[in-house]
C-alpha cells in the first residue's frame, strides 16, 4: 500500500534504513522452567518486537503489514515526528486494516531510548505482546563498553500460561492499571546480568507496563539510576542484578 508521505520524497532511497514489521499472532515462552508456551500477538514473531536502532537524523522507513484480524497502527512513543506519522487511526492516518499494510518514513530528530506500540485497542494490543524498543544512537557516540537494553514488560498470565481477558476494566484503569502477575525483561523471566568490575555499560531501560508507577533497583552495585533517568551511563561494579515494580519485588 502506498502512502502519501511529505518526507519520502526528500530521501535518497540509497541512505534509508528499512525495517519490515509484521504484526501477527505467535507462541512463545516467558516464563522457562516447563511452564507452558503463551500465544502472544507480536511484530516479527518476537516479544519484544525487534530491537529498531536508527541514528539521530537519519532517514529510517518501517513497512508494518497487518496479520491480525483486526485493526492496528504503530505510534513511535516519545519522538518528535510529523504528524503523519504519529500512528494515532482515524486522526493522523487511517488504520491498517487487516491485510494491509502501512509505511512510516521519518528522521527522528533526537537521541535516546524510545518504544513504539500500536495505537488501535491499544490496551488488549499492548496487553498481548505488541510492543518494541526504538533506539537512536547520538550522532557522537556514547563512549561504552558495553549498550545493553532490558525491555521490562508486566504479564497477566492463567495457570496454563494464557493471557488473561479483561483488557480496559475501568476500574483498574482508574487506580494502578492492569497489574500482571509475571515479570520479564527482554521477554524472559529475568536472571542475572554479569559485568566487569569497571566496566562501562550503558543500559537502557524501557517498559510497557500499564501500571502507574515502577520501581527499579541494582543489587551488588555502587550506584543505581532511575528508569526515568536519562544519563548515558552509569558505572556497574560487581554482578547481580534484581528490580521491583509496584508493590511485588522480583529478586535474581
Ligand atoms: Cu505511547
Amino acid at each position: 500500500m502506498e502512502s502519501a508521505l511529505p518526507l519520502r520524497h526528500s530521501f535518497a532511497d540509497s541512505k534509508i534504513k528499512e525495517y519490515r514489521l509484521t504484526v501477527e499472532p505467535t507462541t512463545v515462552n516467558l516464563t522457562g522452567n516447563g511452564y507452558p508456551d503463551t500465544a502472544v500477538w507480536s511484530f516479527a514473531r518476537t516479544v519484544p518486537g525487534p530491537e529498531l536502532r536508527m541514528r539521530q537524523g537519519d532517514p529510517v522507513r518501517v513497512v508494518v503489514s497487518n496479520t491480525l484480524g483486526e485493526d492496528t497502527t504503530v505510534h513511535w512513543h516519545g519522538i518528535r515526528l510529523p504528524n503523519a506519522m504519529d500512528g494515532v487511526p482515524g486522526l493522523t492516518q487511517p488504520p491498517i486494516r487487516p491485510g494491509e499494510s502501512f509505511t512510516y518514513d521519518f528522521r527522528p530528530p533526537d537521541a535516546g531510548t524510545f518504544w513504539y506500540h500500536p495505537h488501535a485497542d491499544t490496551l488488549q494490543q499492548l496487553g498481548r505482546g505488541l510492543a518494541g524498543a526504538l533506539i537512536i544512537e547520538e550522532r557522537e557516540p556514547v563512549a561504552v563498553d558495553r549498550d545493553i537494553l532490558w525491555f521490562i514488560e508486566d504479564w497477566r498470565l492463567d495457570d496454563e500460561g494464557r493471557i488473561a481477558p479483561g483488557f480496559g476494566n475501568r476500574m483498574e484503569a482508574g487506580m494502578s492499571g492492569r497489574i500482571g502477575n509475571t515479570v520479564t525483561i527482554n521477554g524472559r523471566v529475568p536472571r542475572t546480568l554479569a559485568v566487569k568490575a569497571g566496566e562501562r555499560v550503558r543500559l537502557r531501560l524501557a517498559t510497557r507496563r500499564s501500571p502507574g508507577s515502577s520501581g527499579f533497583g541494582l543489587r551488588g552495585t555502587s550506584r543505581s539510576s532511575s528508569p526515568m533517568t536519562a544519563s548515558p551511563a552509569i558505572r556497574i561494579h560487581p554482578k547481580v542484578v534484581g528490580w521491583c515494580s509496584g508493590r511485588r519485588c522480583v529478586p535474581t
